[in-house]
């Protein structure tokens, strides 16, 4: 823009550059955003940390905006939102199940039905080993109440599926590392395990440890706002994760909130890089407190793609469970089974939905007669 023409536009010019640059500073160190919202004192914070004079920032005023929402509380939420998993697998092994006597036809159907949905060639062939024996065995029973337990044990409901967390009001911020390629629903996840935290009486500290995209720290401080959980981010992209991630570590032990939800960048450029970054966020948090879960996040659409994905993440980190996402309206159900074998760990969560509160406990029984249909 040529600004020539305005007297002492050289100086203008300087001073703008000038103030765009002394605000870039501003912006661009951690800005602990919940400390200043709560008025907390700033002790224990980072040298960089963002002067008490700095501008309020935007997730000051969303939080001052928002009204605080009740989650819904989540033990009842599988339950109403397992509607959704019907009309996909279920509803195509029903259909061949309700055919009476199985023709070597109808067990070729199974088989690719499984193996569309995802379950996984050597659970596809176990669970038709399981089908056979129960129909050879019990030829009087119901053939759907086989189908019924047979997917029941392969999805196995021993499985301790719980996020290993203290009571509420134990204030023992303990972490959760949430992890996942992009695009998988990572921040939409956090956001969602903070409302069911919120339900559940804990107090609740979130960290935007993607500064890959500002946008993913708003993304997360709307999040925050809904539910008044405090949100500690840099407002600077390509800031240091593992900083902001320890700046909200320190903010959680500080407040004694009972957690706190770390949400991370989801690029995977190379296994190095991201063990690189994922090491250090997680080392720099376990100096103020040893993450309790570190949950990857799947896109249940992804298939074979996020199961190749999922077993690069579980190399790097250790992951103790899974959360799958965007089952609502896919047939793909069937990778409960092959993630679990795949990485030996649970799915914890699973995600029906967009909605805030479109996000359940997994429970091994609802999941099963959710994918058949079956009455409420
Ligand atoms: N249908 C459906 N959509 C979902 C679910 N979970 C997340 N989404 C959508 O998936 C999209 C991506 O979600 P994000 O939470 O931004 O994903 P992310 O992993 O954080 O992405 P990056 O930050 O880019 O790595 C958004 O449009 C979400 O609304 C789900 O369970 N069901
Ligand atoms: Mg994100």
């Amino acid at each position: 823009m040529d600004v020539s023409w305005i007297p002492g536009s050289a100086d203008l010019v300087v001073l703008i550059v000038a103030g765009v640059a002394v605000l870039g500073g501003i912006g661009g160190v951690i800005a602990a955003k919940g400390r200043r919202a709560g008025g907390a004192p700033e002790a224990g914070a980072a040298p960089d940390a963002a002067p008490a004079s700095a501008p309020e920032s935007a997730s000051v005023r969303a939080s001052a905006r928002a009204s605080a929402e009740a989650p819904e509380r989540p033990d009842a939420r599988l339950h109403r939102l397992r509607a959704r998993l019907a009309g996909g697998l279920g509803a195509s092994l029903l259909a061949i199940f309700s055919k009476g006597t199985l023709s070597q036809d109808d067990w070729d159907e199974l088989e690719e039905t499984l193996l569309l949905a995802d379950v996984g060639a050597a659970a596809t062939d176990e669970i038709l080993d399981g089908l056979r024996e129960r129909l050879r065995s019990t030829p009087d029973a119901d053939p759907r109440s086989i189908l019924r337990d047979v997917l029941i044990e392969t999805i196995d409901p021993t499985l301790d599926r719980s996020l290993r967390l203290a009571e509420p009001g134990a204030g023992q911020h303990e972490p959760i590392v949430v992890v996942g390629v992009n695009g998988v629903g990572k921040t939409t996840t956090v956001g969602k395990i903070a409302r069911v935290l919120v339900a559940e009486g804990r107090s609740v500290v979130m960290g935007a440890a993607d500064t890959f995209r500002a946008a993913a720290a708003d993304q997360l401080e709307t999040w925050g706002a809904r539910v008044r959980v405090p949100v500690i981010r840099s407002d600077r992209e390509g800031a240091d994760p593992a900083s902001v991630a320890f700046e909200a570590a320190d903010h959680a032990r500080e407040q004694g909130a009972d957690v706190l939800l770390v949400d991370t960048a989801g690029r995977l450029q190379n296994k190095a890089g991201l063990m690189d970054e994922l090491g250090k966020i997680i080392r720099v948090v376990s100096k103020v407190a040893p993450p309790v879960e570190v949950l990857l996040v799947l896109d249940a659409t992804t298939g074979q793609n996020g199961l190749a994905q999922a077993r690069v993440f579980a190399e790097v980190a250790n992951v103790t469970g899974i959360v799958l996402t965007k089952l609502d309206g896919t047939a793909k159900g069937g990778i409960v089974v092959a993630v679990q074998r795949e990485l030996g760990v649970p799915v914890k969560l699973i995600g029906l939905g967009e909605g805030a509160d479109d996000l359940a406990p997994f429970d091994t029984e609802e999941f099963v007669d959710g994918l058949l249909g079956n009455g409420a």
